[in-house]
């Protein structure tokens, strides 16, 4: 009863921001994201009678109660296949955990298909990512190839609420994102709070909502044509007005650093010279810049001019998240 997988983090074109459920996360608006290849954790779980509770190792940190219940998920998970034995949990990921890389989607979506699997379960892609979902709303874009859809559903109990791919990988493998890492302390606010506090105290939440079905056809009808200018320019107006709804929040969130806003001006600039890029931040101050892969280099030239960087991650449309033999125990 021992499985180990490997999921990629995914970083969202059209965000994910505010839940109409908070117990069975179920959100109120859909989003598109792309699943990114340079970005993964690996998990492997062992059910078995030699443990008298559950453990679990994140990046070699015992992992307390944390915000995210990931130990509630693993019951969820034992609930479902009646399993009753304790787990061993051992998780690595290869990227800054908690500072708006998106580690929980990858963590809840290697976490959810070790533990199916190590519990006896056969989910189709669909139900793992109903049931990821309950972990952490993005972990369910992490179990679909290239570019996935969140689809927010209509239904109370949630059984519309999935993820798809819709694109695979080498639909549009030019496709760069690059993370750029300015600061890798833990954030100050959670995105599950962050976006609790949106929710009540933002006066313009409906504004963002009334907006985000344009851009999701937007990025859509992008993505299908592969037209780099609809999705790039789309992602970062979607990613502004999110970022509008924090900050007008009560009390406000501001994820952005000097060095956040150093970076999305550079982008700016750079494209008023021609060099088509684009920005998006998500719950936290790190940067991800949005191009094709034949600027990938002249890019990361310009950006060696900015001190405030301390590294640079290039992610392309990657894998949706798979069982692997090499356990970590
Ligand atoms: C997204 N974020 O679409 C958005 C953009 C952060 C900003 O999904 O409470 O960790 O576990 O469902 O999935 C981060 O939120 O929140 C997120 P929960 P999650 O990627």
């Amino acid at each position: 009863m021992k499985a180990t997988a490997v999921a990629n983090a995914n970083i969202a074109l059209v965000k994910y921001w505010g839940k109409r459920n908070k117990d069975l996360i179920l959100p109120f608006n859909s989003s598109i994201s792309m699943t990114c290849d340079g970005l993964h954790t690996k998990t492997t779980i062992e059910f078995s009678d030699k443990y008298h509770e559950d453990t679990i190792l994140v990046n070699d940190e015992e992992l307390k109660k944390d915000e995210k219940d990931v130990l509630g998920h693993v019951e969820r998970i034992r609930k479902i296949a009646g399993v009753h034995q304790k787990a061993k949990i051992i998780s690595e990921s290869n990227f800054p955990v908690a500072a708006g890389l998106a580690s929980s989607a990858s963590g809840l979506a290697a976490l959810t298909l070790a533990a199916t699997k190590a519990a006896g379960l056969h989910l189709s892609e669909r139900e793992l990512t109903m049931l990821a979902r309950m972990g952490s709303g993005s972990a369910s874009r992490s179990f679909c190839e290239g570019f996935a859809e969140w689809h927010k559903g209509h239904k109370d109990d949630g059984t519309d609420s999935y993820a798809e791919s819709i694109g695979p990988k080498n639909h549009w493998p030019e496709f760069r994102m690059l993370a750029c890492i300015v600061s890798e302390s833990m954030k100050p606010v959670s995105s599950r709070a962050g976006m609790a506090q949106t929710v009540a105290n933002c006066p313009f939440y409906e504004g963002w909502l009334k907006s985000v079905d344009a851009d999701l056809d937007a990025v859509r009808n992008g993505i299908k044509h592969k037209d780099f200018t609809a999705v790039g320019s789309t992602a970062e107006k979607n990613a502004l007005k999110m970022h509008a709804t924090m900050m007008t929040t009560t009390p406000s969130i501001i994820y952005w650093t000097p060095a956040t806003v150093a970076v999305m001006h550079s982008v700016m600039h750079w494209r008023e010279e021609g060099l088509e890029s684009y920005f998006t931040m998500d719950a936290g101050p790190q940067v991800k810049i949005l191009c094709l892969e034949k600027d990938v280099h002249e890019i990361q030239r310009r950006l060696e001019s900015l001190d405030s960087i301390k590294k640079t991650i290039l992610c392309k449309p990657g894998d949706a998240a798979r069982l692997v033999d090499d356990h970590l125990f």
